[in-house]
């Protein structure tokens, strides 16, 4: 017990606390596409992976997914009821980072079409965009330590 113990620990040290490819911050694992889909296809490589697509619940979590600078889906919709922004675990959506006049559901124009699901910008801001368009997306996996 103890052996596998240390075995934790140094790995911890040594390889961080997520596998190659996914980016550590706080208490879950990050994974950043190279590719872009629609939202759908993103959230379903996600699970495919073990995880889903990023929940924001902080303003450090938020600071840190936006210091990437490009556009991503999140794991935020209104497709079950327009208006009503749902997280993909159901969680309620307390602490939003909505662009100026964001969400606007596309502004009644049928160039954007029906905007349900929602993406970070290049500042980091939330803005919803119609769930088709396809974006680079992150993926969240929560990391579950067990030490023996
Ligand atoms: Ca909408
Ligand atoms: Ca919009």
């Amino acid at each position: 017990q103890h052996v596998a113990q240390e075995f934790t620990r140094v790995s911890l040290y040594f390889c961080g606390p997520c596998v190659a490819g996914w980016k550590a911050f706080e208490d879950s694992c990050y994974w950043f596409s190279n590719e872009k889909r629609n939202w759908e296809a993103a959230r379903q490589d996600c699970r495919n992976r073990g995880a889903d697509l990023v929940i924001i619940k902080s303003e450090d979590e938020q600071n840190f997914i936006s210091r990437f600078k490009q556009d991503y889906w999140i794991g935020l919709n209104d497709l079950e009821k327009e208006g009503t922004w749902k997280w993909v675990d159901g969680s309620p959506v307390t602490l939003t980072f909505w662009a100026v006049g964001q969400p606007d559901n596309g502004n009644n124009d049928p160039q954007w079409g029906e905007e349900d699901c929602a993406h970070v910008t290049g500042s980091g801001q939330w803005n919803d965009r119609s769930c088709s368009y396809p974006f680079h997306w992150i993926c969240e996996k929560l990391i579950i330590l067990q030490i023996l």
